[in-house]
């Protein structure tokens, strides 16, 4: 396509083709999105985000990222939706145009592009980066278990060959010292990592038991979220804190954010709950966007609230 309006939302889309509707967003709408490369990742290719903003300096800010797990397609393709979406609602939907008249909206779509890249060509099940372990046959750390939050806990392996292996060190990964090194240069006051499969939305902890000092506040929300969520196809989601709702896991990114100080941190479990799985038909990519945006649209309206 040489346009954005021509872009197959109902399909699964490559690096290439991810990149350029980047490049197309932005250069058709050039007074609300512009692309930051926030880093390079270990096999050199950019790591975009998508800046949706209607003015000022270091506004207050919410980060949105897909895809840190490569084979989720799923995030990746709701993520393309999510940018088109915040460009042809704003200045119609009020909570949306309420919310990017005073924030910024921060959007990485492919968090992860040399898995991603590996998930056409080669491995469709890839998840992790694609950084050699020296000493050993396998390749690639978990960038969501590569966090300094509970780094090196339980919930992480210390093995190369596993799917949770958790890195030599904290940010190791590039694709994970980029975003830490964004996070802590702006004003972010929400935090989402969006994954799939399961129907969940969480909050941390993921590495303690502890609860947060909010969990009261983020569980709530959560709550309405979720609801916000089924009103528009009935797709059932559970809810609460990531220990509780999935299973431990040390070094995931919105323990870090919520640490940071980032208190509305989230992270969706798009569909489906095993059916599909990962391999989720492409049928399904905008009945999954439209859902989770309603709620997105909850979480980011109550931080601008709050
Ligand atoms: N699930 C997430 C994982 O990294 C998760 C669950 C989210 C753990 C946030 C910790 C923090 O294991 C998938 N499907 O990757
Ligand atoms: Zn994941």
């Amino acid at each position: 396509p040489r346009n954005t309006d021509n872009f197959d939302f109902s399909s699964y889309h490559n690096l290439s083709e991810i990149y350029s509707f980047q490049d197309m967003l932005v250069a058709e709408n050039p007074n609300l999105v512009s692309k930051i490369v926030i880093g390079q990742s270990y096999e050199d290719r950019p790591l975009n985000v998508l800046k949706f903003s209607t003015g000022g300096t270091n506004r207050p800010a919410i980060w949105i990222d897909t895809g840190i797990h490569s084979r989720e397609w799923v995030t990746q393709a709701s993520g393309l939706w999510f940018a088109q979406k915040i460009v042809t609602d704003f200045g119609r939907d009020p909570k949306l145009t309420a919310v990017l008249n005073q924030m910024d909206i921060f959007l990485e779509i492919v968090t992860n592009p040399d898995g991603y890249a590996f998930t056409h060509t080669n491995s469709r099940m890839w998840r992790k980066t694609r950084k050699p372990n020296p000493g050993s046959l396998c390749v690639g750390v978990d960038p969501n278990r590569n966090w300094k939050a509970g780094f090196g806990g339980p919930g992480s392996s210390g093995n190369p060959c596993s799917q949770t292996y958790r890195g030599p060190r904290a940010q190791s990964e590039s694709e994970v010292n980029s975003i830490v090194r964004f996070v802590n240069s702006h004003n972010i006051k929400a935090f989402i990592s969006i994954h799939s499969y399961s129907q969940l939305l969480m909050f941390p902890y993921g590495y303690t038991r502890t609860p947060i000092k909010d969990y009261t506040e983020l569980d709530n929300l959560a709550q309405k979220a979720v609801t916000d969520l089924a009103s528009l196809y009935g797709t059932s989601y559970k809810f609460g804190s990531i220990i509780n709702a999935i299973y431990q896991a040390g070094g995931g990114s919105i323990d870090w954010a919520y640490n940071q100080g980032i208190k509305y941190s989230y992270t969706f479990e798009l569909r489906d709950t095993g059916r599909y799985g990962f391999l989720l038909p492409a049928s399904e990519i905008i009945p999954t966007a439209q859902e989770t945006w309603l709620a997105l649209m909850t979480i980011m309206d109550h931080t601008l609230k709050n």
